[in-house]
């Protein structure tokens, strides 16, 4: 659930929180035990710290920074209004959740200060392949949407600074553990950032909310072509139907893409990503 000074609480099927050393051999093969990793334990024999993590399963994921694996799904945060939606950073996190084997949800927050951009916004990404639940000051998720999102589970919430992660946390499980900030004016970010990784037990799965997920270093984990384009969903379902196999839906002849009904917007990005990747392998000889 959490590590501080190398040691960790490990959350127990029974729900029970120990505290516990990793064996040393970890250390001698780099493995990190990680917020979200799923283990096995021994009694130590010290009283301080009563178990041993003997063995880290397989994981099916790891982020660096903010540190956390295994995540299931990630809820992309995105507000309507205050600060301005960032597609940018939507899109990217959207390129790299099917990577990492992750389930994206894009959650519009803040419907309530622009209900028609919402709507609209809305429509872009579900014509697009995407799913996409809304909230508002006034409106919450329905308990069955709640239930079915964090059933057996690791969530995470990513997004801008100021769109309302913490309060979505703090909404749903009804605790103060995670510091809700005004947006400073001058800053026009949140004022306050938790400072560890902490996972909560939340219907029959497991919570993250962390600041650090704003960026979630998209840019240093290496994208290929092929990464990018499962961010589109909308083109892989005109894979093949273009003039060209290897079309990559730049303009070139034949090319079918205005019948996956993208977006302008979406279109825009996917190329503007594209640019940045082939230029990228080309630099670097692949
Ligand atoms: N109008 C409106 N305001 C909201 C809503 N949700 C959150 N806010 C406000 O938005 C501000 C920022 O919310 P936070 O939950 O701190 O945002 P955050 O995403 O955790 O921000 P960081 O921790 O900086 O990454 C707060 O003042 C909230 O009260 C909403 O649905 N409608
Ligand atoms: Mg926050
Ligand atoms: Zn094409």
């Amino acid at each position: 659930m959490k590590g501080v000074g190398g040691e960790y609480t490990i959350h127990l099927s029974d729900g029970q929180d120990v505290l516990a050393k990793p064996r040393g051999i970890f250390r001698k093969m780099k493995v990190i035990p990680t917020v979200g990793d799923y283990c096995e334990i021994e009694p130590s024999g010290d009283p301080d710290i009563p178990y041993t993590i003997v063995t880290i399963k397989d994981r099916k994921n790891l982020l660096i920074r903010p540190s956390v694996a295994n995540i299931d799904v990630l809820i992309i945060a995105v507000s309507i209004s205050d600060p301005q939606p960032d597609l940018k950073l939507l899109d990217k996190l959207l390129i790299l959740c099917p990577k990492l084997r992750i389930d994206p949800v894009i959650l519009l927050t803040k419907t309530d200060l622009a209900p028609d951009k919402a709507k609209e916004l809305a429509a872009v990404y579900e014509e697009a392949g995407f799913r996409i639940l809304q909230i508002s000051k006034e409106e919450m998720l329905s308990d069955d949407v709640v239930r079915a999102l964090f059933r057996g589970h690791t969530v995470g919430v990513a997004g801008q600074s100021g769109v309302g992660k913490s309060t979505l946390c703090h909404r749903l499980t009804g605790k103060e553990h995670i510091e809700v900030g005004e947006i400073s004016e001058r800053l026009k970010r949140g004022k306050h950032t938790t400072r560890h990784v902490e996972l909560f037990p939340y219907e029959g799965g497991y919570l993250i909310d962390t600041p650090g997920f704003s960026s979630l270093e998209v840019d240093r984990i290496g994208i290929s072509e092929e990464d990018l384009i499962g961010g589109y969903p909308e083109l892989l379902k005109i894979a093949g139907k273009c003039r060209f196999q290897d079309c990559r839906h730049r303009g070139e002849l034949g090319c079918r893409v205005q019948e996956s009904g993208i977006s302008e917007g979406r279109l825009a990005r996917y190329r503007e990503f594209l640019d940045i990747i082939i230029e990228t392998s080309k630099r670097y000889g692949k």
